[in-house]
């Protein structure tokens, strides 16, 4: 029973969760910009992130990931899924549409 608490909590706590081989990261958009800005994941799986936008006080209205050539408007309190893909070790990054707010993927 305590084991079953302690994997609830995790899963409770944890923004980043593995379902075989991909891994479904949340965000959330809010006055202080995308929460978690910084995000680790492992090599070698499909990342997916989904995206809430909470406030109207960003500039964050939308979400770029250059090097995926990936750019998606970002509605209030509506959740967005952006597919990255299958990830190689390095970093992605990504930000609002004027690169203002960012945050990074690092792969490892
Ligand atoms: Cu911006």
């Amino acid at each position: 029973m305590k084991l079953v608490l302690a994997i609830l909590a995790f899963m409770a706590i944890s923004s980043a969760y593995a379902i075989g081989n991909s891994q479904v990261i949340n965000l959330i958009v809010t006055e202080k910009g995308f929460v978690p800005s910084i995000i680790n994941v492992k090599a070698g799986t499909n990342v997916e992130l989904k995206i809430t936008r909470k406030t109207d006080s960003t500039c964050a209205t939308e979400i770029q990931v250059p090097s995926k050539k990936i750019k998606k408007k970002l509605p209030l309190n509506k959740t967005v899924s952006i597919e990255i893909g299958k990830v190689e070790e390095g970093e992605i990054s990504f930000g609002c549409g004027m690169n203002m707010v960012t945050g990074v993927i690092f792969v490892k």
